[in-house]
């Protein structure tokens, strides 16, 4: 029997739709979409709603209480739950109290967006929710800004397809040159609020000429977009182009600090809050990879970064300006310069001198989005400065979405890291007090939404983290697969569980070894090209040669990038004898004679990954075809058909990572295995 029927968002509501809800929470747009929910769940499922603003006897009896607590009407328990919150502790504009001190589940929350959050809290717990008593629980976000980028174009680029590094179809917001059907946008949104999610970017971070012009006479398409989002406690944001003075004013300059360029700036910005009052702000790719910025008027970044944030900062915008900034010309023969080192070296010595409303926006390593790296040492290097922390659920170096990546163990990895040893702050709290977490999105217009099924859980851990980053990864594993594939006979969940626990480490074990990243198909980004960017200017290289492989960072003998962390780790790092093995390509170039702690030497470590790495994901293939029964059979067919691409993907990256460095090193495999 088939346990998973075409699955709809709305079943989480079933154990609340069959209950009487009371909610009591004023009006606007959020509160409408509590409203919705909780009716479309009762009349789907029998229950009965009563909403409003005052006390009323129709609140004696309820199951559920959802209220606003500056209203006067708190019913009964509810009242109870207030007066038990800490006084003096306010929930915050997006926190909640969720109790069951009786016969009613209490949600309270002081503002509509805690009310929505609670609401979804309680449809993760289903049943659970209505169960017994329930201690007070009291959930706020670790983050203000829990944010989605899309690098979504309008058009169809001739190179990067309309989404750039985008493995989901076309783009959930665009079609054709148009907005899309914002039917969709809107069930996007409910999915985004669902897990906590509450400020989107609408177009690629490479803003080109079409794309441009949504900050000016393509204004009401974004509008649009931002009406549906809003009912979702989302505020929409755009990328934009530094050169837009110039290429949508006419001006004969884009320099920050021209009075000119200041004043289009202005004009600009108040045109976009006439037209969307609650308009989140810009994001800014400057001076990189091709995109104009301050560098070509002799301006820092934080010139630029401060001449658009002056014309947001009337308003409440903000400008998320990126720290991607590096030389992708740079001389591969030029071993000093380390495309690593770039970002610190270019925004370090400007902190304090961003303007308030500016968040520098950090990716969370400093090269880009590897399987593994070290945390990126600007986040811990700008203390006067609020920091976003970027990561990419979109799978660019990470299978692209058809391959499993489940990537909630690697971010928390970076979010507990600790740049200033076990006594200091976590990576979660710089950025929780900062400008919190952005991730480019991971969504199209595929059925799925995600291309790969099982890559929803990306995006879903991506809320939930960024929620709370102490979070128990494999926890929100287990979260998704229950409302994902509700309800989740234990078979089935063992299997998932099996497939996707350890998927990204799985992963990383067939591709580039220990840290030392790319090894890619250049362009692509997907399988493996083990010289693909070697000798090319982009500054990304593993120097592989006959006797070792591994970059040099050190401050003894190579780039110093060592030096720009922060004790202990700048010493940690620097010795080969502590830097931790899963990143020892990525700060040393040793031999391949070189003994881990495992007590293999590299090159044997290098073969037995990438056979066991092959092992793993034909025995992940394995486990799917299992449980054929118990999955819907579209989303079944489409896994399995991802899975025999990957067990394809994953043999080749071995047989070519092992023959490369078979013939570099000449040492043959101490199991006697056939190596390509
Ligand atoms: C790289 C992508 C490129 C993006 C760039 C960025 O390959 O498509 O434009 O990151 O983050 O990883 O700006």
């Amino acid at each position: 029997m088939k346990t998973d029927p075409a699955w709809l968002p709305d079943q989480a509501f079933r154990a609340i739709g069959t209950r009487r809800v009371v909610v009591c929470g004023g009006d606007g747009p959020v509160v409408r979409t509590v409203v919705d929910e909780v009716t479309r769940a009762c009349a789907r499922y029998g229950g009965r709603v009563w909403h409003g603003t005052a006390g009323s006897p129709d609140a004696d009896g309820a199951d559920l209480l959802l209220v606003l607590t500056d209203l006067d009407c708190l019913p009964g328990e509810a009242a109870a739950v207030r007066a038990e919150i800490a006084p003096g502790q306010p929930l915050g504009k997006e926190g909640y109290a969720l109790a069951r001190p009786a016969g009613a589940t209490v949600v309270v929350a002081d503002g509509p967006a805690g009310l929505l959050y609670g609401l979804f809290h309680v449809a993760r717990l289903g049943e659970a929710a209505f169960d017994g008593w329930r201690p007070l629980e009291v959930h706020r976000p670790a983050s203000a800004r829990r944010m989605l980028d899309h690098w979504d174009n309008i058009d169809v680029h001739p190179v990067m397809g309309q989404v750039e590094r985008g493995y989901a179809g076309g783009s959930i917001f665009w079609r054709a040159g148009e907005p899309r059907d914002l039917h969709r946008v809107r069930e996007y949104g409910r999915l985004l609020a669902a897990i906590g999610v509450n400020a989107v970017a609408v177009n690629n971070v490479n803003v080109h000429a079409t794309e441009a012009r949504l900050l000016t006479d393509r204004l009401g398409d974004v509008a649009a977009i931002a009406d549906v989002l809003r009912p979702f406690g989302i505020r929409t944001h755009l990328s934009v182009s530094f050169a837009s003075p110039m290429v949508l004013g006419g001006l004969p300059t884009a320099d920050p600090l021209d009075p000119r360029v200041r004043e289009w700036w202005s004009s600009a910005v108040a045109d976009v809050y006439a037209t969307i009052p609650d308009f989140g702000g810009f994001v800014v790719k400057a001076d990189s990879e091709g995109q104009p910025g301050p560098f070509g008027y002799g301006r820092t970044h934080a010139d630029g970064a401060n001449a658009l944030a002056a014309a947001l900062s009337d308003h409440g915008g903000v400008v998320h300006w990126r720290a991607f900034v590096y030389n992708h010309r740079q001389d591969w023969r030029d071993r000093t310069t380390d495309r690593a080192r770039a970002a610190y070296d270019h925004f370090a010595p400007l902190d304090g001198q961003f303007a308030d409303n500016v968040i520098l926006q950090v990716k969370y390593g400093p090269i880009d989005f590897q399987t593994r790296e070290p945390v990126s040492p600007v986040i811990a290097a700008m203390p006067s400065t609020s920091v976003a922390v970027e990561l990419q659920v979109t799978q660019e170096y990470t299978g692209q979405q058809r391959h499993v990546c489940y990537l909630g163990p690697l971010w928390a990895s970076i979010l507990r890291f600790r740049p200033w040893g076990p006594d200091g702050r976590a990576v979660a709290s710089v950025a929780g007090d900062g400008g919190g977490l952005v991730a480019v999105s991971n969504v199209g217009d595929d059925p799925f939404w995600t291309g790969h099924p099982l890559a929803q859980a990306n995006l879903y851990a991506f809320g939930r983290l960024a929620w709370d980053p102490f979070l128990d990864p494999l926890d929100v594993l287990d979260e998704w697969i229950s409302l994902t594939f509700a309800p989740c006979p234990s078979v089935l969940r063992s299997a998932l569980h099996e497939i996707m626990d350890s998927s990204w480490q799985v992963y990383e074990s067939y591709t580039a070894p220990l840290g030392v990243g790319f090894m890619v198909n250049p362009g692509s980004h997907y399988g493996p090209g083990v010289d693909g960017y070697e000798y090319t200017p982009w500054g990304t290289y593993h120097f592989a040669d006959r006797d070792g492989v591994g970059v040099d960072r050190t401050r003894a003998s190579g780039t110093g990038y060592t030096g720009q962390y922060p004790a202990p780790w700048r010493d940690v790092y620097e010795s080969v004898a502590s830097c931790p093995d899963e990143l020892l390509l990525f700060f040393h170039h040793v031999p391949y004679s070189h003994v881990l702690r495992s007590g293999l030497p590299l090159i044997q470590h290098i073969y037995d990954t990438h056979f066991d790495g092959v092992t793993k994901v034909v025995e992940m293939r394995r486990r799917w075809a299992e449980i054929a029964d118990f999955v819907n059979a579209a989303r079944h067919a489409r896994v399995a058909q991802l899975l025999d691409e990957q067990v394809r993907c994953a043999q080749e990256w071995r047989d070519q990572i092992n023959a490369y460095f078979f013939r570099k090193s000449g040492i043959p495999d101490a199991r006697g295995r056939h190596i390509h």
